[in-house]
């Protein structure tokens, strides 16, 4: 599905506004400024990266709740914003990564890789099934929405408009949950939504985790693979600066394995790494947060260990 040479698209979003923790829009600064174009670079990647995206032009518009959702227009322009870049790039055949930036972007993300691969299958890792709608939603905060926007589950709201329900339940998986709303429990069920939470990455361990997701989303490995990655899967002794961080999470090893496995299939045509917040923690737990965010990136895109 990858034009050559292989190219890989950074796509820098600092955007905080799925969710009231400032600091999250720094994420994508902080992952660049790192050296993660120059990482990928070594690995045999061309990498495009034109500067990260510009949202302060909205910034200043009136955008009062509606309902309980938050900055809803604000989120709406940006993640529309993101699907046109995303979408561009992989209509190219190169590799979009997108950084963010909270994880409201994947609903631009996703509706960019669908419009390139119709096909394409979702593998969502994060404690959080970020699958409310505008009716359950406790907090608000979209990005514990962008999977129902997708699905097209929930009332329709026009502000929203631009997104269209192109994802199938059949084609989304997640791995890594334990943190689900009760009203989000009943919406996988409802929708028979496959999910592996820590409870089965303990009972079977990751790689046949992993095989299961695979199986159930992709059985023929025939489909392009979209993996979007929200760092709080990982465990918070891992991956520190973060939101909404979760006790209980995947290894360091987990996650990269996660990532290994799933550029071995060849299918991978798109990537996120959200919800990397370098103003929470301490100077050192930032470091470690962003060079983890960093590596899952390589390991997603072909590094390996031997
Ligand atoms: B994240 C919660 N379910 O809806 C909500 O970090 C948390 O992108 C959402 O996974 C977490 O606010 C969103 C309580
Ligand atoms: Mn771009
Ligand atoms: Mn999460
Ligand atoms: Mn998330």
């Amino acid at each position: 599905f990858l034009a050559s040479p292989l190219t890989a698209a950074i796509v820098g979003c600092p955007f905080s506004g799925g969710q009231p923790r400032v600091g999250v829009d720094q994420g994508p600064i902080h992952m660049v400024e790192a050296g993660l174009v120059e990482q990928l670079t070594e690995l045999g990647w061309k990498v495009k990266f034109d500067g990260h995206h510009q949202f302060e032009e909205v910034n200043g518009i009136t955008d009062p709740p509606i309902g309980k959702l938050k900055n809803p227009r604000l989120v709406s322009t940006v993640t529309e914003a993101v699907a046109k870049a995303v979408g561009g790039h992989a209509n190219k055949g190169e590799l979009p990564v997108t950084l963010g930036g909270d994880h409201s972007l994947a609903m631009g993300t996703i509706s960019g890789t669908l419009d390139a691969h119709p096909d394409a299958c979702v593998i969502w890792i994060d404690a959080h099934a970020d699958i409310n709608t505008a009716e359950s939603t406790d907090s608000g905060n979209i990005h514990g929405m962008p999977v129902s926007f997708l699905l097209g589950l929930g009332s329709p709201i026009p502000e929203f408009g631009w997104v269209k329900p192109i994802l199938k339940p059949e084609r989304l998986v997640y791995i890594g949950l334990r943190d689900v709303d009760a009203g989000e429990k009943r919406i996988l069920k409802e929708n028979k939504i496959k999910a592996f939470s820590m409870h089965e990455v303990d009972k079977y361990g990751i790689g046949k985790v992993v095989e299961m997701a695979l199986d159930h989303v992709n059985p023929k490995r025939a489909f392009p693979i979209h993996l979007s990655f929200d760092v709080d899967a990982l465990d918070p002794s891992v991956a520190p600066s973060t939101g909404t961080p979760v006790r209980g999470g995947l290894t360091f090893r987990e996650g990269h394995y996660i990532c290994e496995a799933i550029w071995e299939t060849g299918l991978l045509v798109a990537l996120d790494l959200m919800e990397v917040n370098p103003s929470l923690a301490d100077a050192a737990s930032v470091k470690q947060t962003v060079a983890v965010g960093c590596s899952l990136v390589r390991a997603a895109l072909g590094e390996t260990l031997l």
